[in-house]
């Protein structure tokens, strides 16, 4: 990865980590860019409970004392991730670190879903591969009726889902991802939806671009 390339995650994530206040429930992503997030949030000192999307964003929160908390939440007040691809309309593609699943659960459960990337990561179009999580059960079954699907060479989710790549054309994102829903076998895809983002933060050599996509959820009791 070029420096510029890390300068830029490093500015995105710095500009994410200042929308956090002391007593939030923080969701927190997995990837190279939540990596630069997490040392700049452990720096605020701020009193955080903190739910990790994988056991690599457990074991670097926990070791720069962040408070990892379980994922016992019907609301967190932010979630801060990466995507792997971000479209014109704000459809991401996320799942490149295989966390996907868990990625998603804790971005819908937040009043703010905040997106850092560089900007390699601003796509004309949504390209393959497309992450999958697939359940092991009929596995054979599943591949054949999604077609066009490889399973990649990495170890299960932590949740026992077979990890693996839809490489058709993405087309229409809102009916590929439909389409995987309605696929028995697949626990979850990669394609996350417009409305799911309150705000992206783009780095842009050593500045940050913000992009708001939506107003943040109503809170608990709002
Ligand atoms: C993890 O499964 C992914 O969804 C990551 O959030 C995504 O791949 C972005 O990762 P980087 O920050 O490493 O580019």
């Amino acid at each position: 990865m070029s420096d510029a390339v890390e300068m830029e995650k490093q500015v995105a994530a710095q500009a994410a980590a200042e929308l956090v206040e002391s007593g939030m429930v923080v969701g927190l992503g997995t990837g190279t860019t939540v990596a630069h997030l997490l040392p700049a949030l452990a720096k605020r000192r701020l009193v955080l409970r903190c739910v990790a999307t994988s056991p690599r964003t457990e074991e670097l929160a926990g070791r720069l004392g962040l408070d990892v908390v379980p994922f016992t939440f019907d609301h967190l007040d932010i979630t801060i991730d990466g995507a792997d691809q971000i479209s014109p309309q704000g459809w991401l593609v996320k799942g490149g670190g295989a966390a996907h699943t868990r990625e998603k659960l804790v971005a819908v459960t937040a009043e703010r879903f905040v997106v850092i990337a560089d900007s390699t990561k601003l796509v004309p179009v949504l390209r393959p591969p497309i992450p999958l999580e697939l359940l092991d059960f009929g596995l054979e079954s599943t591949f054949e009726r999604l077609g066009a699907v490889r399973r990649r060479a990495v170890p299960r989710s932590p949740d026992g889902g077979v990890i693996a790549d839809f490489m058709g054309e993405v087309g229409d994102p809102a009916r590929l991802a439909a389409r995987f829903e309605a696929t028995p076998g697949v626990v979850e895809h990669g394609l996350f939806p417009p409305g799911m983002v309150t705000t992206i933060f783009v780095g842009r050599g050593d500045t940050v671009e913000r992009i708001d996509r939506r107003a943040p959820r109503a809170g608990p009791g709002a």
